[in-house]
């Protein structure tokens, strides 16, 4: 099965076209936690059990991890043990280097870790990101137009005529020889999107900006689901995990996922 069949048969099987970014973050976490072990792993299996049903991926960013030193490798690896195996997994890693570097970091994403895909920076080119792509059954999710305020310095420069971010969009048509690519594209630009979307009409768009950065979502799955009104991963981090610091955080965060997808597929109902 390739890459983008799976992200369908999830989405299909899920009726969901969101992901939960695990941000996770020692200081926004509920007190209570604080008293185990591994709080972050704590906190992540609870919000796993309590939105595995209503999703079709998890984000996990990498940074909030790597940034504890070896515990927090340890919590990464714990937490991607208990995500059930037909959901997607998404390493938020942003990596790109010169071939031999990225091939480490594709073996240490797709085999030490089992990510089933990873956010590629690709700025190098395309022999570094070519060693992520080999693995034919991983999927790359390669940044073309990013949510923040400085994806205007460089992404909106023209070359040839055309924005760089669509220019990258066409290469990683190109690219995709193996059907496991795709291109991040933040929601808060829902204009670029659509032209996007028109451009690339089988590529999958991972979409963050939602909820904290003030994405329009209504917007956002008009212009980013392909005709079969997917194809879309409505990646919202912050606004549902850290929905409330109370001790049912969790089932605070189902609902606000729950309303979320039901926002999301009410939309796509009438498109
Ligand atoms: P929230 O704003 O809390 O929903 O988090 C957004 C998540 O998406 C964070 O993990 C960001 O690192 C990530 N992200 C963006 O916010 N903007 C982008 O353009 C790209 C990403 C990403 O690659 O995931």
């Amino acid at each position: 099965m390739s890459f983008v069949e799976k992200i369908i048969n999830t989405q299909r099987s899920k009726n969901s076209l969101l992901c939960i970014g695990l941000d996770t973050d020692l200081k926004k976490i509920p007190t209570f936690l604080k008293s185990y072990d591994d709080p972050i792993f704590e906190f992540n299996k609870r919000i796993i059990e309590q939105t595995k049903d209503i999703v079709c991926a998890y984000k996990i960013n990498i940074a909030f991890y790597e940034a504890l030193g070896s515990t927090g490798w340890q919590t990464l690896e714990k937490t991607l043990k208990i995500i059930p195996k037909e959901i997607i997994t998404i390493a938020d890693a942003k990596r790109g280097d010169i071939g031999n570097t990225s091939e480490l970091y594709a073996k240490a994403f797709f085999e030490t870790f089992s990510f089933d895909s990873i956010t590629v920076n690709p700025y190098l080119g395309y022999d570094s990101v070519y060693p992520f792509i080999n693995y034919n059954n991983k999927g790359v999710f390669i940044l073309a137009l990013t949510s923040n305020k400085g994806s205007s310095d460089f992404q909106y420069l023209k070359i040839d005529g055309k924005p760089l971010y669509q220019k990258v969009v066409e290469t990683v048509i190109e690219w995709n020889q193996n059907l496991n690519c795709g291109v991040v594209i933040g929601a808060t630009h829902p204009e670029e999107l659509k032209v996007l979307r028109e451009a690339a009409p089988s590529l999958p768009f991972l979409i963050p900006g939602i909820g904290a950065q003030g994405g329009d979502l209504e917007s956002t799955i008009k212009y980013g689901c392909d005709k079969n009104k997917e194809l879309a991963l409505i990646n919202i981090s912050r606004a549902i995990i850290y929905a409330s610091s109370d001790e049912d955080f969790d089932i605070k965060s189902r609902e606000i996922t729950i309303g979320y997808n039901n926002k999301i597929n009410n939309i796509r109902n009438k498109l």
